[in-house]
């Protein structure tokens, strides 16, 4: 239950901005209540208006790897600002960018900025389209890439393979260039593809998709995909929005060897500020106006106070050596909340891998969103209320990945743990 000015600040909210969200899952709908708003926000912790505090296993959604805050993200925003908040013109901070990209993600050659991961996610669309010709695309339930008309497509019912719009106000026209396919499905992926290939100008996937939790690929579904992609000349559009200098410099396309043709960025990338971008081949990412037919272009894109932020936070990264870290207290949360649902004989499973992780109310193999589906609801949200109450911030949603910062300390996971054990022995 929120305080008092959080419900004040929620009713003023709903009378002048949709669903008094600036984006529906912070409506707290998936755990049937109302969100607090937040103060301020420093390191592991964010403060509501209501003075509470709370650890915060969100991050925005997944930006702040290095905390709220951070004083050398601060800094730098507010040196840069001395010199200027927005150009729309070349600036040298988008060449350093670009730069450690190329740099720390080997399959990219060259790279575009965006502002969100939508924009990234939607102009690597149009350029696998512009480069191969081809008008279709695969996405796999349960991954989420943005909200571009393209990509709000569920699935078609079964006799179909061609997908219906996942969202009102996307035409069926477009809907019928969307495949939408079960992930983790290889047999289905070589089945449409040898229906379909010459027609599929990409594939567009989550690198581990973390909008139904967190799911990891099986063994060889991306060697699969990779293949089965090459034979029929379309393109793999790796989706590290989410995952990009995340769970590794290079991604997950580091940990899993894998060589996309085209890779989505976001979050992480702008250190809290609104960035995202998209990257790949020189030969593909060369077809980008104006050198190139296909248009794609952004007032903001590459702003300097995004890029200096965005810089920051992965040089922090970088000089404290952060992966090893943020495993350690990924599997520590991990160990222990299997340790203390398995004590209560409550049926979980917890997917986690560095800093990301997702505790899922069922006891199988979780292998797309059709498992996640299957979990128990109510006791998800029993948790998630029954922590908030003592000060810990879970995801408000089962389907939504949970992550941990550069700030959270060992005696953070310890104590978001002993409050977790404190709700479910009340049950
Ligand atoms: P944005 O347009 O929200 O910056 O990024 C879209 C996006 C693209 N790809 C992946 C894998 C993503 O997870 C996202 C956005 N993630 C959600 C959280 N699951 C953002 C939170 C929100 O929608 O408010």
């Amino acid at each position: 239950m929120s305080g008092p000015l959080s419900q004040k600040l929620f009713t003023k909210a709903k009378t002048l901005i949709p669903g008094g969200v600036n984006s529906p899952v912070r409506a707290f709908r998936n755990v049937d209540g109302d969100p607090f708003f937040v103060r301020r926000a420093k390191g592991a912790r964010i403060e509501d208006v209501d003075q509470k505090s709370y650890i915060d296993y969100i991050g925005s959604w997944g930006p702040n790897i290095l905390g709220h805050a951070p004083t050398s993200i601060i800094a730098a925003i507010h040196n840069a600002a001395k010199e200027g908040v927005s150009y729309g013109i070349p600036n040298p901070h988008e060449v350093e960018m670009a730069q450690l990209i190329v740099d720390w993600v080997p399959s990219v050659e060259k790279v575009r900025m965006t502002n969100s991961g939508t924009e990234a996610t939607m102009s690597a669309i149009r350029l696998a389209r512009g480069f191969t010709g081809r008008d279709k695309i695969v996405k796999f339930e349960g991954c989420y890439h943005g909200h571009s008309d393209s990509l709000l497509v569920a699935a078609g019912s079964g006799a179909l393979t061609f997908g219906e719009p996942d969202s009102a106000g996307v035409p069926q026209s477009f809907a019928n260039e969307t495949i939408t396919l079960p992930y983790n499905d290889a047999g289905r992926l070589e089945e449409v593809f040898e229906k379909y290939g010459e027609q599929i100008a990409a594939v567009i996937v989550e690198s581990y998709p973390a909008n139904a939790g967190l799911v990891f690929p099986r063994e060889g579904y991306l060697q699969t995909l990779r293949e089965v992609t090459t034979k029929h000349g379309a393109l793999v559009i790796f989706d590290e929005v989410m995952t990009g200098f995340r769970l590794a410099k290079g991604g997950v396309q580091e940990l899993e060897n894998f060589q996309p043709d085209l890779t989505a960025m976001g979050k992480v990338i702008g250190g809290g500020l609104p960035v995202g971008a998209f990257g790949g081949r020189a030969e593909i990412m060369d077809m980008l106006a104006p050198d190139g037919p296909v248009y794609q272009a952004g007032t903001l894109s590459g702003n300097p106070l995004a890029m200096v932020a965005g810089l920051t936070q992965l040089r922090e990264l970088e000089k404290a050596g952060a992966y090893p870290y943020l495993e350690q207290v990924g599997s520590q949360m991990a160990e222990g909340l299997r340790r203390i649902l398995s004590e209560k004989g409550i049926p979980h499973r917890v997917n986690q891998v560095g800093s990301m992780f997702c505790l899922y109310f069922l006891d199988e193999e979780i292998v797309n969103v059709d498992t996640v589906v299957k979990q128990d609801f109510e006791i998800f949200k029993k948790l998630f209320w029954g922590c908030l109450e003592r000060g810990v911030y879970l995801a408000p949603s089962p389907y939504e990945t949970g992550f941990i910062s550069m700030a959270h300390t060992a005696g953070d996971i310890d104590d978001t743990l002993d409050v977790i054990q404190s709700v479910v022995t009340d049950w």
